[in-house]
């Protein structure tokens, strides 16, 4: 069969617009692919909500790739092995109470299995702003992250979501945004991202889970940034938390939903 290229290239245009197009009004929009952020996607999206994930980068995973300093490994304790169990992520016991996985193998499952239960993922766009009327945020603010780092004079487009959830890590950048544009007065000690402290693991697992919650109404936060938006510590290549905040996010925001 002959191969025309101007096929090739309206069917990826076609495919494309009817993606974006179905999830310019979802029920959820996440910003950030990590491994909160996927988790939260995936469980989301098998409860059949309209879920959009807007990713920055070209891959999707965040900072589980790399493991810990690159040793792509990485550590969970028991109640994150449930969650590896649950998604078919392979993983060993190392010694009690400690097991690893392959990072590219856990990267790589929770986005396929966010995917393959219906969450809509967009690489390569970063979420610059949100939209707020009469004190909820009601979308995010979308532009390619090409724009942003050429920094192209281009206006960006918008997308309506019923919750927001930032799952941007260290950054906290939805809770930024509204802290800074908004002026608004966050759920937190001081109505600021108060940020992140130093790293002690055992400490900043629990945390994680305890501070995934509303910051602002409409808006939840899972994973790191959890932790930054309420001043709770760092804790490296343990992923368990991160894995079990995702989960969290995901049944506070199906409550919310019914
Ligand atoms: O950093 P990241 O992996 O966040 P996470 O899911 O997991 C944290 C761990 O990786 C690790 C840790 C271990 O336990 O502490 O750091 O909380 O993923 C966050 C993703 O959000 C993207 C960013 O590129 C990364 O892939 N991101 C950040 N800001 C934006 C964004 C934005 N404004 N728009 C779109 N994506």
């Amino acid at each position: 069969m002959k191969l025309d290229e101007t096929i090739i290239t309206k069917a990826i245009v076609d495919r494309y617009t009817e993606k974006l197009k179905d999830a310019i009004s979802v029920d959820v929009a996440i910003v950030g692919g990590g491994p909160a952020g996927l988790v939260a996607a995936y469980h989301l999206a098998r409860k059949k909500k309209k879920v959009v994930l807007f990713e920055r980068k070209l891959s999707i995973g965040g900072g589980m790739w790399g493991g810990g300093m690159m040793f792509n490994e990485i550590v969970v304790q028991e109640e994150g092995k449930r969650v590896l169990d649950e998604l078919s992520i392979s993983s060993r016991k190392y010694q009690k109470g400690y097991y690893t996985a392959d990072s590219v193998e856990a990267a790589s499952t929770l986005c396929s299995s966010a995917v393959k239960a219906g969450a809509r993922i967009f690489n390569l766009m970063s979420v610059e702003d949100v939209m707020v009327r009469e004190g909820k945020v009601i979308g995010v603010v979308i532009n390619w992250t090409a724009v942003e780092m050429a920094q192209l004079h281009v206006d960006p487009l918008c997308v309506q979501a019923k919750y927001v959830v930032d799952a941007t890590g260290h950054a906290t950048e939805v809770a930024k945004v509204i802290e800074r544009k908004v002026g608004a007065h966050l759920f937190t000690e001081t109505g600021r991202v108060i940020g992140e402290k130093s790293l002690w693991a055992e400490v900043s697992e629990e945390t994680t889970l305890e501070n995934t919650k509303e910051i602002y109404p409409g808006v939840f936060v899972t994973g790191m940034a959890a932790n930054a938006t309420f001043g709770s510590y760092r804790m490296g290549p343990i992923f368990g938390g991160m894995l079990l905040s995702g989960e969290k996010v995901a049944k506070l925001i199906l409550k919310q939903l019914k």
